[in-house]
């Protein structure tokens, strides 16, 4: 069949709208119709030339959600019909780290999906006849993609797609990495770094464990309000700060932060935010992307004296089992989306969505098929 994609033909190189043939699903995959996607800044990430996997040409995105409109031979979790948000962490529950209970990662089929192939070891998505590569297993740049069904969760049918895509990535990743990667009780101070699309749902993942401090650092002083509106309790520009930043955030923290989030990509930021952690127990956990290369530094002794150094992919969640609660929460009215979806964008137009997301106009941008 033809699908509608935004490929990324080279590194660098604005996305082109083109038609494209997609194969039907092999087995064990399903096909499914792309509804809605966000914009992340990962996706950016990788079309910048910055990502070590990063492979051209490719359909990318990975933030989205649609509803299942053929099976391949042997799916048994899912039918035509059926409401999904594509997972570029899948769960599979039978590989080793699946069954460890001990983390969200698993190893299925991420050796193939880090080439952008499927488990068979190819594409379904082809352009004049050349292989274009699917991206994090999920390529939702495009109106239909295949994916195994281990890599979709299967959500409520009255949950809105141009919303709850954003629950692909960005809402699970913040508040995941509160309530799975960092475990943090009510009561604890917190400071997060970055009050983009993933900072602000980790002060609202904080908040909702009754975070009794929720410090937010950003250089966009245009950050603060929305941050507010989601919990935050103090913000600081570092730009405005006298002296060092992190002495005056243990100051502001009462001798440090409990838990710490890097939500920047940025590697000084990344030891900033294990320095403001409290001596003896404070964590910081990294969810930025950092660049190709680029390395981490504190001195070991910020180690020995307690603090903690940990990292979350997609917040900790194991996605088949999380996802559909995240969207029950939001349907629930327990969650705040809406309010981080900042502008709406038909597909030609996708490529605005990371200018917006560069000149920090925009939380996120959602494109709708
Ligand atoms: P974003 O661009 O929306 O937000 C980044 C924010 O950081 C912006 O508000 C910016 O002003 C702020 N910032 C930049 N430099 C700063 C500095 N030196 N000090 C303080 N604030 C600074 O990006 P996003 O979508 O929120 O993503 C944030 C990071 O998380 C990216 O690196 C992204 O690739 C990564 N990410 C990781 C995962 C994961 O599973 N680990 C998932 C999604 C995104
Ligand atoms: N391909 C990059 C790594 C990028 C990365 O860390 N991806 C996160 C998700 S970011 C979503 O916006 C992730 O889940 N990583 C776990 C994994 O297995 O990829 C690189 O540096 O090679
Ligand atoms: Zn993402």
């Amino acid at each position: 069949m033809k699908t509608r994609a935004a490929v990324a033909f080279a590194a660098k190189k604005p996305l082109e709208i083109v038609e494209i043939d997609l194969e039907g699903p092999k087995a064990g995959e399903v096909l499914v119709e792309i509804k809605a996607t966000g914009i992340c800044h990962t996706d950016y990430y990788t079309l910048s030339g910055a990502d070590p996997e990063g492979l051209f040409p490719c359909v990318l995105g990975h933030e989205g959600a649609g509803i299942v409109v053929d099976i391949g031979p042997g799916v048994t979790s899912l039918k035509k019909g059926d409401h999904v948000i594509p997972l570029y962490t899948p769960e599979c529950r039978q590989c080793k780290s699946c069954l460890s209970r001990k983390t969200n990662l698993c190893t299925a089929i991420r050796a193939t999906q880090g080439k952008g192939v499927m488990p068979d070891g190819t594409s379904r998505f082809k352009c004049d006849g050349d292989p274009v590569l699917h991206y994090m297993g999920a390529s939702t740049f495009s109106n239909f993609i295949v994916a195994p069904e281990i890599a979709m969760a299967k959500i409520r049918e009255d949950a809105p797609f141009d919303k709850v895509c954003y629950i692909g990535c960005g809402v699970t990743t913040g508040i995941g990495a509160v309530i799975w990667t960092a475990k943090a009780e009510a009561g604890c101070r917190a400071i997060v770094f970055g009050l983009g699309g993933i900072g602000l749902n980790v002060i609202q993942g904080l908040r909702m464990v009754g975070a009794e401090q929720i410090v937010g650092v950003d250089i966009n002083s245009g950050r603060k309000a929305i941050a507010e509106k989601f919990g935050m309790t103090h913000f600081v520009n570092p730009k405005e700060v006298e002296g060092d930043l992190v002495p005056y955030l243990v100051n502001l923290t009462d001798g440090g932060a409990d838990y710490t989030f890097d939500a920047t990509g940025n590697v000084t930021v990344m030891r900033q935010a294990l320095e403001a952690c409290h001596r003896g127990w404070g964590q910081s956990i990294v969810i930025g992307v950092a660049p190709s290369g680029a390395e981490i530094a504190t001195r070991p002794f910020q180690l020995v004296t307690g603090r903690v150094w940990k990292g979350t992919a997609f917040g900790g969640a194991r996605g088949r089992t999380d996802v559909p609660r995240i969207v029950d929460w939001y349907m629930q009215g327990r969650i705040n989306i809406d309010d981080l979806i900042t502008h709406k964008l038909p597909l030609e137009r996708i490529n605005e969505g990371f200018d917006l997301m560069h000149s920090g106009a925009s939380i996120r941008s959602v494109v709708e098929y």
